[in-house]
């Protein structure tokens, strides 16, 4: 049975995320607004029941109706039998999804800093000074981080030789900071091997290399979480 994919059609955003783990293993989904529209999405979430997803993605597999990124990954990792088969090693991919979602949020403020609902237009310069201290501090400081869990495997990805939720993830935020700031990032190249090599070795994987190729795979855009505003990578 296809999994229910619900997000918004037009960005990648965080629909992205599920998007790349159901195409790297081969998970059959249906994305559901991407066939249908908007609308669709948002009269299937107000029709919803019971305890509701807060936002989307949100996923429906026959009975199991789940929203947040990290918990619908470690969700169908676990049910397609994906994880790494000790305990204690999946709720470690799991607290690494979750430090993925806490760093997307931030990069979600950097150019949002003050409201979601305000224009970027209208927040320009509290965004000029935010972007300053997260390519300083933030970025350095959670890309070390998931370097340094790359490492303690060895690489390529956080399992080692055994591809995760985790590594496809670890991909579209490296993506995804190439797009928002291609001047910091070409100047930072060689800092965070490991990341560098897992961008690498994730296009890799079977099944994943003609997604990305395909015209199924959505390009960033300046409605996304990941955007290019030239003035936020300034060095
Ligand atoms: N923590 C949630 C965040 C979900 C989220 O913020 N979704 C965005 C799109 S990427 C949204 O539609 N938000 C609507 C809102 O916050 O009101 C996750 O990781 O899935």
């Amino acid at each position: 049975m296809s999994v229910e994919l619900w997000y918004w059609p037009n960005i990648p955003g965080r629909g992205e995320f599920i998007r790349l783990f159901c195409e790297a293993f081969q998970i059959d989904y249906t994305d559901m607004a991407r066939e249908q529209n908007a609308d669709a999405l948002v009269e299937h979430m107000h029709g919803l029941e019971g305890i509701r997803p807060f936002a989307p993605p949100y996923i429906v597999d026959g009975d199991v109706t789940i929203g947040q990124t990290p918990l619908i990954l470690q969700y169908l990792s676990d049910k397609e039998g994906h994880g790494s088969g000790e305990m204690e090693v999946d709720l470690q991919l799991l607290q690494l999804q979750l430090d993925i979602a806490d760093f997307v949020e931030e990069v979600h403020s950097v150019h949002h800093p003050i409201a979601s609902e305000v224009y970027y237009a209208d927040q320009m310069d509290s965004a000029f000074e935010k972007a300053g201290y997260f390519r300083a501090q933030r970025i350095p400081k959670y890309l070390i981080h998931f370097d340094n869990a790359i490492a303690a495997n060895g690489g390529p990805f956080s399992l080692g030789q055994q591809p995760s939720h985790v590594d496809t993830s670890l991909f579209q935020i490296m993506e995804g900071l190439d797009y928002m700031f291609p001047n910091y990032m070409k100047e930072m190249q060689g800092t965070w091997t490991y990341l560098e090599g897992l961008q690498g070795a994730v296009p890799e994987i079977e099944g994943l290399a003609e997604y990305l190729a395909s015209e199924q795979r959505m390009e960033f855009n300046e409605d996304g979480i990941f955007r290019h505003y030239e003035e936020l990578d300034d060095q």
